[in-house]
């Protein structure tokens, strides 16, 4: 079935969470839905919130603007508008437009009738930023914990916090995101080269099949993971280090509030030494 006849056929209504039929149409391409009518609220208020920021800081060097959550001081309370208290706004709107993103998602899976995978992994990514902005925060106290929102400055916090703990290479946790990231780039490698060498086999040659990309793996290392497996591998390998490195922030300070490298003193005393 072609793209534009199976669209046709699948653009009615129903499947929504909420709201039955109100805001249950397209404009133009795009799927509207309760949860899209939300997005733009949030989306649009929060980013008012950040040009408003931006009107009162001292700067509109790009690279510079920064809306900074509140002093450390301030505790988890909420803060004045202008201490803190526009981060606190902007982070709430943001919340409400990755959430209402994936309740989108979900909308538009059920309409489809295709499983809800995409939200599910979209909200990987909206837990490693609530855990950052929100989770440790909370667990340390104090807002004044949570990144800036600001090109430089949420980069300057990146650097500080990890040099708080003296060197975050050490953090375990940290060792096993970066490892996640580097083997989900060496899976992509493989499969797109082995997808593109497949589909251009060279001139005049007809495009090659599944069976061919099996038994080049089979030849080269004796194991093919497979066509749907290696989809399932990329999704599992990218959300593993988007759960590990939500688990490395978190477990730092409310874990182990001492440098990263003294971590690793428990195997110099493990009593195996003699
Ligand atoms: C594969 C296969 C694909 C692929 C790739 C492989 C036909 C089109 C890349 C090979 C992948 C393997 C053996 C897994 C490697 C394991 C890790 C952790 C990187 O067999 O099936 O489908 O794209």
């Amino acid at each position: 079935m072609a793209l534009l006849s199976f669209e046709r056929k699948y653009r009615v209504r129903g499947g929504t969470l909420i709201g039955g039929d109100l805001f249950d149409f397209w404009v133009g391409p795009f799927y509207v839905g309760f949860f899209g009518v939300t997005t733009a609220i949030f989306a649009s208020l929060g980013t008012a919130l950040i040009v408003y920021g931006a009107a009162l800081g001292d700067t509109w060097n790009i690279w510079r603007i920064s809306i900074n959550p509140p002093d450390v001081e301030n505790g988890l309370a909420l803060a004045p508008i202008r201490a803190g208290g526009l981060w606190q706004a902007v982070t709430f709107c943001a919340l409400g437009a990755f959430g209402s993103w994936a309740l989108r998602e979900v909308e538009i899976a059920r309409k489809l009738g295709i499983g809800i995978h995409v939200p599910v992994a979209f909200s990987f990514a909206i837990g490693a930023y609530f855990t950052l902005e929100v989770v440790r925060p909370i667990l340390m106290g104090s807002w004044g914990y949570a990144f800036p929102y600001g090109i430089f400055s949420h980069l300057e916090w990146v650097s500080s916090t990890g040099y708080r703990y003296i060197n975050f290479h050490y953090n375990p946790a940290h060792m096993i995101a970066v490892s996640f990231f580097f083997i989900t780039t060496f899976a992509l490698a493989l499969h797109g080269s082995l997808i593109l060498s497949a589909a251009n086999p060279g001139k005049g040659e007809a495009m090659k099949t599944p069976e061919h990309e099996d038994t080049f793996f089979r030849d080269i290392i004796g194991y093919s993971v497979g066509t749907l497996g290696i989809h399932r591998l990329g999704l599992f390998l990218a959300l593993a280090a988007v759960l590990f490195s939500a688990i490395c922030i978190v477990i730092s300070g409310p874990v182990w509030s001492q440098g990263w490298p003294e971590w690793w003193n428990w195997w110099r005393n493990l009593p195996i030494w003699g």
